[in-house]
């Protein structure tokens, strides 16, 4: 006799064909009454004329045409060649999306949808966790679910499961993590940069650290972050906070002791929707964290003299404005933000949902943490009350040469009394420059646009000097007395790439960053790919990878290419945006990446799409000059953080009488450190995707997230898998498809046998050691087979059932 049939084996069987599907995806499916129904076989994807995918029911076909039915019942005829193809029912909603027999764009966009959803927001692509923002409040974090990761009870994908892994890797391996945030505005970055930290935190390390940590947050985002059309926090600079943690070979012995005790416990449900194992690893002595340290990229300085109407300046101003204490209201002299012409001009002071005075304390509270002591706060404070002044300022024209002088009105002596410097120098410096002709200095008056552009660039310097100040502070705080042995985790909060309708210098930056990162990113990915080959045994060499060099070489290749061109034309008395654009089509067209468009614009191919940058200000924001002038004040001034900032302006310029690095080359040499340090961690990848432009939760758009996925190189991902063998079985996966019976034979012959059997091109698969490697697409014949003979064993079954019943 047969074995008897019983339903849950089989259920079984089929389930855990599929890895990781959740065990509440599990249920809900196969809860249904007709959980075999081959809707598929006859589904495919079919695009709308609104670029968004429908899931179409093939009614017929006849070759070059095709009859489908669309969920409102629609019934239209299509170009078969249109069609694309759908997954198995099955494989809805699974935690990983090289789980999908068909790798393609509508089968990846409904995936994560099916998943976002049902608030499972975060999914794996390969090495990589995709993080669509939910926009809400979602019940996946806190103590309980970090317990939950750091005893691998749960597996679903997580930003805890992702800094786990970090630590374990660091712990097993001694080499340093990175754990790398992408993504575009308003996507989620921070807040996944800031769960990440939660979960190292929760580590602990002692005296305090972890909560040191966890505080810089907030001062960060005060003083870095600002409301934007796109986003109500909107990160205005980007970092990568290295924490430092223990990892020694002592903590690996205990460690790994640790894992094998973990070791073979059995299944425990645990909360909702998630696959418990249990075994706990407490990684605490271990991974300890013993110090950390921030560094900072590109703030956004022209948002302290400039913003767009409904954004606002820096966090920080509104707050102080709002919660100052009324002694250092007095001190001083602070008014409201409408009073600050610098906040007034965007027309914009509040967030809804945010009480600037109640975040006035979190911030302070948070600077007490880091150690920033009473009288430093002050300073603190009285730089950002001498930059509200600043913009206050205003001038009269004095000759008809159009030569102005500054008003002697409150503006100007309020930033003379917190600078701590003479009314007279402060008016000056803000209407006169000195200039070196031979050996002689001469006095030059400077007309309305000149004083203004001078006290607005004093303005940005001072609050950039400050920013950075801050940083260093933090990073004394966070390093004292810590130990700087032992291993690094890195995470980073970086921009994504970026492509609006005008795209300036700080797009042309950011894109570059995002090129090299993109390079990271490929090569990384193409080891991955490589060293699963080589251990399986497959050929390599039939996999082909692209790589974005060309576009690199564009921007690097000296002394013709984008970054030394800009900084040649900005070191010429008389270049202009102009010249300078002239000059890029002059000598760049060669390059297929490089497009040459009329006037100030030119285009680059980069990897994520072609981008048009309008040149207008390139020169001047990468000269970003602060005159000599405004530094001799500052440096003359009573008060020590001026002082200290003049000094630090001085030694990145090399002296008094050297010209100041340019910002694009400090930018690239920034970016050559971080990557310099990348490539000596282990990486981890986080893209976060943005699914509506409103900020409101439960709205997933198709197209933006698309162009998301595309840009941030998920898309990527399952591209270089596609190009090479993407789906992978077991060797027994379709063993019980065979005509002949095949139990008393090895799985290898079983695999070669079934491909035999289903005429599969030997240039479609190759055969590994544990595994079948096979070319995107091929296994659908296979798919539907197996589907239709398990549909039909379950019909046995419940013919089964029924007669027993
Ligand atoms: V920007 O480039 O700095 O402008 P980010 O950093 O990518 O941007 P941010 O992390 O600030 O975006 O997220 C934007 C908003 O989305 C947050 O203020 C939250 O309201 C919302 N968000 C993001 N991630 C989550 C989450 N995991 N859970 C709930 C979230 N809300
Ligand atoms: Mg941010």
């Amino acid at each position: 006799e047969d074995r008897p049939l019983r339903g849950d084996e089989d259920l079984d069987y089929v389930a855990a064909s599929v890895p990781s599907i959740s065990s509440s995806h599990r249920e809900s499916r196969w809860g249904d009454t007709n959980p075999y129904a081959v809707k598929k076989k006859l589904q495919s994807w079919f695009q709308l004329p609104n670029g968004n995918w429908e899931l179409g029911r093939i009614l017929s076909t006849s070759g070059a045409e095709s009859v489908i039915s669309l969920p409102n019942d629609k019934v239209v005829t299509v170009k078969t060649e249109d069609l694309v193809s759908a997954n198995p029912d099955i494989l809805d909603g699974v935690d990983d999306l090289m789980q999908l027999s068909y790798l393609n764009e509508p089968s990846v966009l409904y995936n994560l949808q099916y998943r976002y959803n049902q608030d499972m927001i975060y999914t794996k692509a390969g090495p990589v966790l995709v993080a669509v923002n939910p926009f809400k409040r979602v019940s996946l974090y806190g103590n309980e679910y970090i317990e939950a990761y750091k005893c691998k009870a749960v597996e679903n994908p997580h930003v805890y499961a992702i800094a786990d892994t970090a630590i374990r890797e660091m712990v097993r391996d001694e080499v340093n993590q990175s754990i790398i945030i992408s993504g575009e505005s308003g996507a989620g970055k921070t807040e996944t940069a800031k769960i990440a930290m939660q979960y190292l935190a929760a580590l602990g390390g002692g005296s305090g650290i972890e909560d040191e940590i966890l505080k810089t947050n907030p001062i960060l985002e005060a003083f870095g972050n600002a409301k934007t059309l796109r986003n109500d926090n909107s990160s205005r600079f980007r970092k990568n906070l290295h924490a430092m943690a223990m990892a020694g070979a002592a903590g690996r012995e205990k460690w790994e002791e640790e894992e094998r005790q973990g070791e073979g416990d059995e299944e425990k449900r645990w909360g909702e929707g998630t696959r418990m194992k249990g075994g706990k690893t407490d990684i605490c002595e271990t991974g300890k964290i013993s110090g950390a340290n921030i560094q900072t990229f590109l703030l956004e300085k022209s948002r302290v003299v400039q913003c767009t109407e409904g954004e606002r300046s820096y966090h920080i101003f509104y707050q102080l404005c709002a919660g100052a204490p009324p002694a250092l209201r007095e001190m001083l002299n602070l008014k409201s933000a409408d009073e600050y012409q610098y906040l007034k001009q965007s027309n914009c002071y509040s967030i809804t949902g945010v009480n600037d005075a109640e975040e006035f304390s979190v911030v302070k509270e948070a600077l007490d943490v880091v150690h920033i002591n009473e009288e430093d706060q002050q300073s603190v404070f009285a730089m950002l009350a001498a930059v509200l002044w600043l913009g206050n300022i205003s001038f009269s024209v004095i000759d008809n040469e159009n030569h102005v002088e500054p008003i002697e009105d409150e503006g100007l002596f309020n930033v003379a009394k917190l600078i701590g410097c003479g009314v007279d120098e402060l008016k000056l410096a803000l209407s006169t420059r000195k200039m070196r002709v031979g050996n002689d200095s001469i006095v030059q008056k400077l007309t309305l646009s000149q004083a203004i552009d001078t006290r607005d660039a004093l303005s940005k310097s001072i609050y950039a000097c400050l920013f950075e100040w801050l940083v260093e502070q933090i990073n004394k705080s966070l390093a004292v007395g810590k130990r700087r042995t032992g291993r690094s985790i890195s995470i980073l909060d970086i921009y994504g790439f970026e492509s609006f309708d005008r795209n300036s210098f700080e797009q042309f930056c950011i894109n570059y960053a995002n090129e090299r990162l993109q390079q990271h990113f490929n090569r990384h990915l193409f080891k991955l790919e490589q060293d699963e080959y080589i251990q399986d045994g497959i050929d390599w060499t039939k996999v082909e990878f692209e790589d974005n060099q060309d576009c690199l070489g564009l921007f690097e290749k000296r002394p013709l290419g984008l970054l030394s061109l800009l900084d040649e034309e900005s070191t010429f008395p008389n270049g202009t945006d102009l010249t300078f654009a002239n000059k890029l089509k002059q000598h760049l067209s060669p390059n297929s990446c490089f497009k040459g468009e009329r006037g100030k614009l030119f285009a680059v191919s980069h990897y994520a799409g072609e981008v048009s940058y309008d040149t207008t200000g390139f020169l001047e924001k990468n000269r970003d000059l602060l005159h000599l002038d405004s530094i001799q004040l500052l440096s003359s001034c009573s008060c020590h953080l001026p002082q200290i900032f003049a000094s630090s302006m001085l030694k990145v310029g090399g002296g008094v009488d050297s010209q100041k690095l340019s910002v694009a080359t400090k930018f690239k040499s920034q970016l050559f450190l971080l990557m310099k340090r990348l490539e000596n961690t282990t990486p981890h990848f986080i893209r976060c995707i943005k699914p509506n432009n409103l900020q409101s939760p439960g709205l997933y758009e198709q197209g933006l997230v698309l162009q998301q996925l595309r840009c941030c190189g998920v898309l990527e991902v399952v591209r270089i898998s596609r190009s090479g063998f993407p789906t992978r079985m077991s060797h027994q996966k379709y063993g019980f498809l065979l005509l002949e019976n095949v139990a008393s034979q090895d799985p290898l012959s079983v695999s070669v046998a079934i491909l035999h059997q289903f005429n599969i091109l030997p240039e479609m698969y190759q055969v590994g050691y544990t595994k079948l490697f096979f070319r995107t697409g091929q296994i659908g014949v296979l798919e539907d087979t197996r589907n239709r003979t398990l549909h039909g064993i379950l019909r046995v079954q419940s013919c089964f059932r029924g007669h027993q019943a």
